[in-house]
């Protein structure tokens, strides 16, 4: 059903558009994932399609930080769902992870149709249903979390995610890792570890690292961690988009 000429120039990132498309008609992905999605392009145009150098730093400490945690949580939202759902699964066993579904524009139908797709490939547990509790101060339906998941956890993942909640998830305390495209974004600036690349190329490289540490000790791990530095990874990626700005193609 995907028909992307495989010698295109642009196929992968031609086959991840078909594949938020896709999410949009099984219920996963909300039309506004098709904006984000957009925007996640332009920066990705402009970074060369290409996990830079300093974004390789940041999924190496992101895998440390996860490998760290008491507890980990993976926040899963309809663009992630439908562009890396197994990949997520996969990153979770690695890391001893759990999932949730966590969606800035809630509805209980979205809801279930992430959950259901994240167990049909290969999800035991996925929280995110309960909502028993509650993210400070945001308006009700974007705080909602499960307080034994995202509630509970010293570390989260939050991909994609909206700067508002973003920030209030990082005045929590958590040790927050965002995934975004846009080094300028409220949620890159607010995150201990911010990795400003494609998701679909970040959470597999995420888990690899992982699988390289697995038998890491804790002193090596906390040494990947306190040896990342969050602002030159930003300042790296800000400048990586400029160049690009004037690159010919
Ligand atoms: O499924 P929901 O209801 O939780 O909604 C999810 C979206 C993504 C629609 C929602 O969180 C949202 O509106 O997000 P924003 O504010 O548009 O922010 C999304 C950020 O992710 C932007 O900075 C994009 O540049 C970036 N982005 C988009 N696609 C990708 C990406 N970053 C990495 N990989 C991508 N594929």
């Amino acid at each position: 059903d995907i028909d992307v000429p495989e010698d295109h120039p642009r196929y992968e990132s031609l086959l991840t558009r078909h594949r938020i498309e896709d999410g949009v008609e099984k219920g996963i992905t909300s039309r506004q994932g098709l904006i984000a999605q957009g925007r996640g392009e332009a920066f990705d145009y402009l970074l060369g399609e290409r996990t830079i150098p300093s974004a390789d730093a940041a999924e190496r400490a992101a895998a440390a930080q996860l490998l760290l945690a008491d507890h980990a949580v993976l926040s899963v939202n309809g663009n992630v769902a439908a562009l890396v759902p197994g990949e997520l699964v996969e990153l979770a066993e690695e890391t001893g992870a759990e999932l949730e579904v966590n969606l800035f524009n809630r509805t209980d139908e979205r809801m279930q149709a992430i959950v259901d797709h994240l167990r049909e490939h290969g999800a035991d547990e996925v929280k995110g249903l309960a909502a028993d509790g509650r993210i400070p101060n945001l308006s009700h339906e974007r705080a909602k979390v499960d307080s034994d998941g995202i509630g509970d956890a010293d570390v989260v993942l939050v991909p994609l995610e909206d700067g508002d909640r973003a920030e209030a998830l990082a005045a929590m305390g958590k040790v927050e890792i965002v995934v975004d495209l846009n080094p300028m974004s409220r949620s890159a600036q607010s995150a201990d570890v911010p990795i400003v690349d494609n998701i679909v190329r970040a959470v597999p490289n995420v888990t690899r690292h992982a699988r390289e540490l697995a038998d890491a000790s804790r002193e090596e791990l906390q040494g990947i961690v306190d040896e990342f530095d969050r602002e030159a990874a930003l300042a790296a990626a800000e400048r990586a988009i400029r160049e690009g700005v004037g690159r010919d193609e």
